[in-house]
């Protein structure tokens, strides 16, 4: 196998079935779950292994005939979504796809053959169904072919994260947080592969392809609120307009199990069920979206600890994430006005500890709409800044005041010890 240091992490990657032969034929990758393009670590695989080899590299789909009773909804949307799949990589990447109608584990030898591939590239679905018609069709492929499996759906591949059925959810997250580490991490975007594909790939006529779907499977019809295809899911994650971490996520916390209010949730199953968007991709842009929250917090902190006089409007903010973060609010109350006497040149008086109780106890404040942790007290998020002003700005700025504050301390100690010196 003509490969070194792979692009994909190896622990993601399972050799199924290893042929006798050198990768001298295209790599083909069988696209089943991880419908998408970007964020999809077998196409990634795929693509390495091609350009390392330099042979050229294709992707190919089942429509299976039948599959678990899905009709119109499901199809439909699947379909659309990869017709649009489809056109992308024409024109950004200039890999070929090719559909195929059938068992996969007639089409997908059958195309292998037909193009001499060396290499075949898999997702992962534990679902039985799929397990065996992969052993089949290991069976049927050329003795020189390789089979590989990789786990483009999970963040941690589920055979590093589990070797077995997992009695609780406690468990199985101890395992996955330890190995976070290591594979959540930024995924490689790929670009047209070195080497072309020979022949050009049949035209696929999707309009016609959908509408038999469609028509066969009408006793279920299609959906018109969710919109198939990768650009709709990365709109529906982070979109300005309606995305989940920009604009809904400050819900969630307290209208999460509102079946009135689905606004709260994501909404993004249907796009991770058909692999249009990779949940590592979720899972990077809320922690981008959870740094700048804690970022925010952060600044204030600093902003009293080396400038000694933290803005008003923080210090509500300041004081209402520490009541959010501890046991409760006898808690918050000590670590405020420990911390309010300890750093603030204008702590230690009556109005600071009015401040923290207004803040923590809704001294002086109105009851608000009961929420969890916060209860009846007034709620105030890092969306509630932002709404205010320029949070970007606001950690800046603190980073400013910290580094000169450190300037003059060292420049200070650094007077003393030449004085030292001199004398
Ligand atoms: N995957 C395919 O490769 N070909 C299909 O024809 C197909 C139909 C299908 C219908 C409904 C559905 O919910 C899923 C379907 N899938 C199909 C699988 C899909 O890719 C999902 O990612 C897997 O079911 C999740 O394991």
């Amino acid at each position: 196998m003509a490969s070194s240091i792979p692009v994909v992490q190896s622990g993601r990657i399972r050799v199924v079935k290893q042929g006798s032969g050198p990768l001298v034929g295209p790599v083909v990758y069988w696209m089943f779950r991880d419908q998408r393009i970007r964020d999809n670590w077998a196409l990634i695989h795929a693509v390495d292994q091609a350009n390392k080899a330099n042979v050229p590299v294709a992707i190919a789909f089942n429509l299976f005939d039948q599959f678990l009773g899905a009709k119109a909804r499901q199809l439909g949307f699947m379909l659309r979504g990869l017709e649009k799949l489809h056109r992308d990589l024409e024109n950004t990447l200039q890999i070929p796809f090719f559909l195929f109608q059938g068992q996969a584990v007639d089409t997908i030898p059958d195309f292998l053959k037909e193009c001499g591939a060396s290499l075949l590239v898999t997702d992962f679905s534990p679902l039985r169904d799929v397990r065996s018609w992969k052993e089949k069709i290991c069976e049927r492929v050329g003795e020189s072919v390789t089979v590989h499996e990789v786990d483009a759906h999970n963040i941690i591949p589920l055979w590093v994260a589990s070797d077995k059925l997992e009695y609780s959810a406690r468990t199985l997250r101890g395992k996955i947080n330890k190995l976070l580490p290591d594979y959540l991490i930024e995924l490689p975007a790929i670009g047209p592969p070195k080497i072309k594909w020979s022949s050009s790939n049949p035209p696929i006529d999707w309009p016609k392809i959908i509408a038999d779907v469609v028509r066969k499977g009408a006793e279920v019809p299609e959906i018109e609120w969710c919109e198939p295809g990768e650009d709709a899911a990365l709109e529906v994650l982070m979109g300005s307009k309606k995305g989940f971490l920009t604009t809904r996520l400050k819900n969630y916390s307290t209208d999460r199990n509102n079946p009135l209010k689905p606004q709260a949730l994501s909404g993004l199953s249907p796009y991770l069920h058909f692999g249009q968007i990779s949940a590592q991709r979720c899972a990077l842009e809320a922690h981008k979206v959870r740094k700048h929250y804690t970022q925010l917090w952060n600044a204030s902190q600093l902003e009293m600890v080396h400038h000694g006089k933290m803005h008003g409007f923080m210090r509500m903010y300041w004081a209402k994430k520490i009541l959010e973060w501890t046991s409760g609010p006898e808690e918050a109350l000590a670590i405020t006005i420990y911390l309010n006497d300890k750093y603030h040149i204008d702590g230690r008086d009556p109005s600071g500890y009015v401040g923290c109780m207004w803040s923590i106890c809704g001294v002086h404040d109105q009851g608000w709409r009961e929420r969890p942790v916060f209860g009846k007290i007034r709620y105030m998020n890092y969306a509630g800044c932002k709404r205010k002003f320029n949070v970007d700005g606001y950690i800046s700025y603190v980073k400013r005041l910290v580094g000169e504050s450190k300037k003059r301390k060292a420049e200070v100690f650094f007077d003393k010890k030449a004085k030292e010196l001199r004398s």
